[in-house]
């Protein structure tokens, strides 16, 4: 009897073994460094972070999965592999069917969970096997995306296993935005950038999690956009732009082209057509729009203020609701950016009719106003939106109107102040913004009375009138708007500038592997990389 029970217990004993042999064959255990997840180099800074202190290893044996029948999701995986791949020179297979050889898999999982507070929150849950992303929407998981390219590491690690192995720290993030718009304006009209320079520029807003590309279209200097039912406004107006270079527009399809190649970014694009004052363009192409009493003439200069529409001519509001019209048909976003700053030579009354006929233009085409602040004087109602940017008075107008305000001011969010005295590009008549006074303000309270609930989001503008090239945009808009990300992505109580500065000097390999070529202010200590800054020719 006893011997019986001895043989019984060897054989479960030598099953046991070779089965646990036959897993470790399989699968090797592999001693991981410790980590710490909360040390990584994320911009934004996610709202939580639980640290595991382990580590996935990343190799070439991983594979994508996501939900199938989610819409979107599968995009997202294929986002992330194509990532990847230019990191890291893997290329993993997403929703592959023969999965045998999966050691480790990441999953982006289409999730109910009423824990995700707004479409664009995530939870990620890193194991050594598995990275789970977990998202309502495929916005949320393409945010999550980001989160994923932020802590894969530069270098491989080669020597814990036969394959090379980018250890990534385990734990679990939390994440979701503390303001719905988190923005970005590029000024194409003083002077003009190119389809693919915008679409770069949507490549890295995208990894810093911005949603709001809004496209300044038309100004004094150019009309950028082709209106099928007014064509010398791009035959004409078109033809211009700050210093007397050579202009350009965006015909309708290379518009679309970018509006698909935002939303792929899930970026919203905002187009802007600036009026009553800031149309010098449009009325040279036109002369019968104008209402300043001289001829126009080509602008090529960068004086601001002088020019205005005819505010009580019909063919004025018949003109607008063209271009209302044919912008509305082919942007899918909610909002249509009418202007409405600086009409310096438009009598206040023509201003409020003129505002107050627009906004209704706007809404018979399904879209929401946007105005710079001044459009407050206007009889509009709650679905406007007030972009504060110089007059704290006209933002606190808009909130006691129960407008929304989005706040871009002068002296903090400006992408084209200088970062001081010595800076190549840029204005100054809001003031210097070094990288770090960019960052430090509080966009909850930087306006006395307008609150959280009272704001939509955050807003860098980029004017162009010093920069007509990609290499100068670069150096306005980097490192200062990743910190704009931040302020708008992360919640207060996650923001500090001492902890920002190495997180962002972190950035190095990721903007030089990109080719960006930010300015490298010394209040940050930057991180050497194996990349270096290549001038492109252009023929
Ligand atoms: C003010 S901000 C402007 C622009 C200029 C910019 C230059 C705003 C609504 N109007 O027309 O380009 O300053 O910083």
């Amino acid at each position: 009897m006893k011997n019986s029970i001895l043989f019984k217990s060897l054989v479960v004993l030598t099953v046991f073994t070779a089965l646990v042999a036959c897993q470790q064959e399989k699968k090797k255990v592999i001693n991981f460094p410790t980590t710490d997840l909360t040390a990584e180099n994320f911009v934004p800074k996610p709202l939580k972070i639980i640290p595991t202190n382990s580590a996935f290893g990343l190799d070439k044996n991983t594979i994508i999965y996501t939900s199938q029948n989610a819409t979107g999701f599968p995009e997202v995986g294929e986002f992330l592999s194509e990532k990847i791949k230019w990191q890291t020179d893997l290329e993993l297979a997403v929703n592959a069917s023969d999965n045998t050889s999966a050691e480790r898999i990441i999953f982006i999982n289409q999730s109910d969970s009423t824990a995700f507070s707004s479409k664009e929150g995530y939870a990620l849950h890193i194991t050594q096997d598995s990275i789970i992303l977990n998202a309502k929407t495929a916005e949320g998981a393409f945010r999550g995306v980001q989160t994923i390219r932020q802590i894969i590491p530069e270098t491989s690690n080669d020597t814990l296993s036969e394959t090379k192995m980018w250890l990534i720290p385990t734990g679990k993030i939390i994440d979701n935005p503390n303001f719905e718009y988190r923005g970005s304006m590029l000024d194409v009209a003083r002077h003009f950038f190119s389809v693919e320079d915008v679409k770069k520029y949507i490549d890295i807003l995208a990894y810093y999690k911005i949603n709001i590309l809004h496209l300044h279209l038309a100004d004094d200097q150019g009309w950028r956009i082709e209106i099928k039912s007014w064509p010398k406004l791009t035959e004409i107006g078109g033809s211009s732009e700050v210093g007397g270079g050579p202009g350009g527009f965006y015909t309708q399809e290379e518009y679309q082209d970018i509006v698909a190649y935002a939303a792929k970014h899930f970026i919203t694009i905002v187009p802007e057509i600036d009026m009553p004052g800031h149309t010098n363009a449009a009325s040279v192409s036109y002369p019968i729009l104008n209402g300043n009493g001289k001829t126009p003439k080509i602008y090529t200069g960068t004086e601001v203020g002088f020019s205005t529409f005819d505010t009580r001519k019909d063919t004025v509001y018949a003109f607008i609701d063209d271009v209302v019209r044919e912008i509305s048909a082919i942007t899918p976003g909610p909002y249509f950016h009418a202007g409405g700053d600086e009409s310096h030579v438009t009598k206040k009354k023509d201003f409020i009719h003129f505002v107050s006929k627009v906004d209704k233009i706007v809404k018979k085409y399904g879209k929401k106003m946007i105005g710079w602040d001044e459009i407050v004087h206007a009889d509009i109602d709650t679905s406007a939106i007030a972009q504060f940017w110089a007059n704290e008075e006209n933002a606190k107008l808009a909130v006691e109107k129960g407008l929304k305000i989005i706040l871009s001011p002068g002296k903090k969010a400006y992408l084209d102040m200088q970062y001081d005295t010595l800076s190549k590009h840029g204005l100054h008549w809001a003031g210097y913004i070094p990288v770090d006074t960019g960052y430090i303000w509080t966009p909850e309270r930087y306006v006395k009375g307008i609150n959280k609930e009272n704001i939509l989001g955050v807003e860098a503008p980029l004017w162009s009138e010093t920069i007509s090239n990609m290499e100068e945009l670069e150096y306005l808009a980097f490192p200062r708007m990743i910190g704009y990300s931040e302020l708008s992505w992360s919640v207060e109580e996650n923001r500090n500038w001492e902890n920002y500065k190495v997180r962002l000097g972190n950035q190095a390999p990721y903007l030089d592997k990109m080719n960006v070529k930010y300015y490298p202010s010394e209040l940050i200590d930057w991180k050497k990389s194996k990349y270096t800054y290549k001038t492109i020719d252009k023929d």
